[in-house]
This record gives structure tokens, sequence and C-alpha cells, in this order.
């Protein structure tokens, strides 16, 4: 089923959106080309100004709700929900130009497409970035998406404290954001991601478009070991009570329970602060993050389960208090079965390669797939790499992504009569 009213054979301008992106990622730049624009920082607002702009230069009417999620929508010539391209712009410390960002400037580029096109949908269109999709600052990640979709209240979500101690709702206040439209609106008819895939799936198959078929459960807990700090030289060793030999076990036996599970199991510790941190002082405090992943719920629990409890016997062995704290906890999410068909099927109308597979990474798809039926394009990841300033996606990948994208948007806006979506 091809893209209809004569929007046949229609196709964005690639171009314009590699130029997007390279401006954007200015904002923000570091070393290496990446950007570090974490969640409601001075960067953040000053990409959130440069997105908004861009929205209204291209005609729709921008609102902002009091979680600070953005939505550009363009007017249909029928009323009734749009159907949404999104993604975040915020990013992690270290982040690459695309993640997240490609999702947004790719929904902007189907717009500024069909503004030249001079050509109007039925439905109407919408382009929104959500807060704090990284859960790098503040935790959890897909935050604003989440509080979009109810799954947390705005109370909880505006009094989280980043790992910097600030409030999330002063800072929503402190850069403009906190704005006034109802959070969860607009309703949705459809939710399209279009998204570097951050793997080395795509590359290493020589496969230019990903049909995501969800996203794999996520684990975030936090560690807390206390025990006591002394003399690395006076202190015999059966009288210390080492916080940094507590979570170096824990660390180890996360890598372990990984590499026995095996599949698609992943652990990382991502954090991990020792104080006072001296080279002649025993830890008497560490605290640090374990991130588990796994398609499978049930196999996430058992490692979850075991990893708790060697937490706890490690600690008690050594005579270290320990506490932990959930800080993001996601069961897997399938997309739209029918929405990923269409992204493969017309990913090959197009001419491309294309795979089903699943989403290591999470995303703000996962939760609008709670509301609405949504699906995620990816286009791959040169090296797998991601969260990296060496992230790299090269232009053509992201022009086919973007082309997908454009004709599922209008199949969805703009269906024949006899397609039921
Ligand atoms: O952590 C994640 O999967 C995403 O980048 N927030
Ligand atoms: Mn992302
Ligand atoms: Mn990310």
């Amino acid at each position: 089923m091809g893209a209809t009213n004569g929007m046949d054979g229609i196709t964005v301008n690639g171009a314009r959106l590699s130029a997007r992106l390279a401006d954007l990622a200015e904002i923000g730049a570091i070393p290496g080309g990446g950007v570090s624009r974490l969640a409601l920082t001075d960067g953040d607002r000053a990409g959130r100004d440069k997105v908004v702009g861009w929205m209204r230069d291209l005609g729709l009417a921008v609102s902002t709700d009091a979680i600070g999620n953005v939505v550009g929508v363009r007017a249909g010539t029928g009323d009734g929900p749009p159907v949404m391209a999104g993604s975040h712009i915020d990013t992690v410390a270290t982040g690459g130009r695309y993640d997240g960002n490609l999702g947004v400037l790719a929904g902007l580029e189907v717009i500024a497409t069909l503004n030249d096109a001079g050509l109007k949908t039925r439905r109407p269109l919408a382009v929104a970035f959500f807060t704090n999709e990284e859960g790098a600052r503040f935790q959890p990640d897909m935050l604003g998406s989440l509080v979009y979709v109810g799954g947390l209240s705005l109370d909880s979500a505006l009094n989280t404290r980043a790992i910097d101690g600030a409030r999330l709702g002063d800072e929503l206040m402190r850069i403009g954001y906190a704005g006034d439209a109802p959070v969860g609106a607009p309703q949705i008819h459809a939710y399209l991601e279009l998204h570097v895939e951050q793997g080395p799936v795509l590359e290493e198959e020589g496969i230019a478009i990903g049909a995501v078929e969800g996203v794999q459960g996520i684990s975030w807990t936090e560690f807390v070991i206390e025990g006591q700090s002394n003399h690395a030289g006076t202190t015999p060793m059966r009288l210390r009570r080492d916080a940094g030999l507590v979570a170096g076990q824990i660390a180890g036996f996360a890598r372990q329970l990984a590499e026995e599970a095996g599949g698609d199991q992943g652990a990382t510790v991502g954090a991990l602060t020792l104080s006072p941190n001296l080279v002649n002082v025993v830890a008497g405090r560490a605290v640090m993050t374990v991130d588990l992943r796994n398609t499978d719920e049930a196999v996430l629990q058992q490692v979850e389960g075991r990893l708790f409890a060697f937490a706890r016997d490690a600690a008690a062995a050594e005579g270290v208090r320990l506490s932990r704290r959930t800080l993001a906890r996601f069961e897997p999410v399938a997309f739209d079965r029918h929405l990923v068909g269409r992204v493969a099927g017309i990913a090959r109308d197009l001419g491309l390669s294309v795979r089903t597979l699943p989403s290591g990474a999470g995303h703000d798809a996962q939760m609008l797939a709670r509301v609405c039926p949504a699906a995620m394009i990816f286009v791959p990841s040169v090296k797998g790499i991601s969260h990296n300033v060496q992230e790299f996606t090269a232009p053509e990948d992201i022009t086919a992504g973007a082309n997908v994208l454009l004709r599922l948007m209008l199949e969805l806006a703009d269906p024949r009569e006899d397609s039921g979506i």
C-alpha cells in the first residue's frame, strides 16, 4: 500500500535533515564531534529553543506541558488525534549527535517536505520531544513520556532529584519549560520514532532499516554501601569494613550473571563513587548503579534476585551496611504488529534491505505504546557505537530512514478508505 492523494514518490530532503542535525549538534558540542545536553541544563534549554524555533518556522502550533514535553501540531483537512513522530533532544554527558535528535528532526523534515509540496493530510501531524529521555541526570529514563502516558504522577516527577541534587521542577522553571498545556495532550492516533540502532546488528548484516519489534526490559538499581574508612597501612585486613571491596564484588558478580544468563542479558556498572576516594584510605562509603536488561522478563527477574542476594551476603560478610533503591524498572514492550509490518513493507517498497529486531536501548516509543499504536524505525550505527562522541550514522542511511518515516506517517494520516488504520 503506497502513499496516497498525489503523494506517491514524494521524498525528504536528506541534505536539509543532515544540516539540521549538524546545526543542533553545535549546541552543547564537545570534543570529538559529540554533544553534551543533560536534561534541563542550559544546554538542553538552548537545544529546546532551537527546535521550537524550527517548529514555529514550519508553521506548527507549539505547546509545552507541565513536565516540559513539547509538541508541534500541523493541522489536517480533518480533525481528530494526530499522527506523531517524536523522540528526545536531551543527551548523556558524552553523547552522540543522532541519539534522539534524529527522530525529532526527521519528524520536522517530514513537515518541511509536505510544506514544500503544499500537501495537507487528512489527520493532523505532530512532532514532539519528551523531557529527560536519557535518565542520565534524573531517573528514571523516559521520564517525560512516562508522565505523558500517565505512568508517573506529575507531582513525583517534579520532585525528582538529579544526581547533582537539583529538583526537577525547579530546573524546569529555571530553563523556562514548565509549560501550561495539560499533560498527555494531544491524544495521539499513532506514534512513530526514527532512531539510530545504537548497536552493531544492522551494520554487521549490511541492512539499511530495522523494523523494531519492541524494547527489552530495563532494571536500574542504586546500591549504597557503608563501612568504615580507615588507614590503608595500619588497619589489619581482619578489622576492615571495606565498602570499596563490596562494590567491586557486586560489579564482578553482575558481569558473571550476564555471562551465565547469556542471550540478551546485559549488566553494566556505569556509576561508582568511593569516598573518601583516596589512595591510602580504606573506602568508608560506596555508591554505585547496576543496569540490567533482558528481552525476557522472567530471566531479568531471576538475575535481579540473584544480584540482590549476592549483594546482601557480600555486605554481611564484610560487616558493612547495604541499602538499595530502584532507579528505573520497565518490563519488555512489544510494538504494534501491524505498524512493525508496515515499516518492513514500506522499506521493501523503497528498495531498502530490512530486518526485524528488538531494541537494546529504552525509548519514548515504549511509553507511547501504552496509549496508542507505536513503532520504531532503526538505521545503522557505525560500529554499533552510541552514548559516545564517536556515534555516527551515514547521511544516506539517515535519508532512507526519514523516507520510511515519511511514507508511514502519510499512510497513517491519509489512509485509503479501505485501510482501517
Ligand atoms: O538507557 C537507555 O536505554 C536510554 O538511552 N535512555
Ligand atoms: Mn535515544
Ligand atoms: Mn540514549
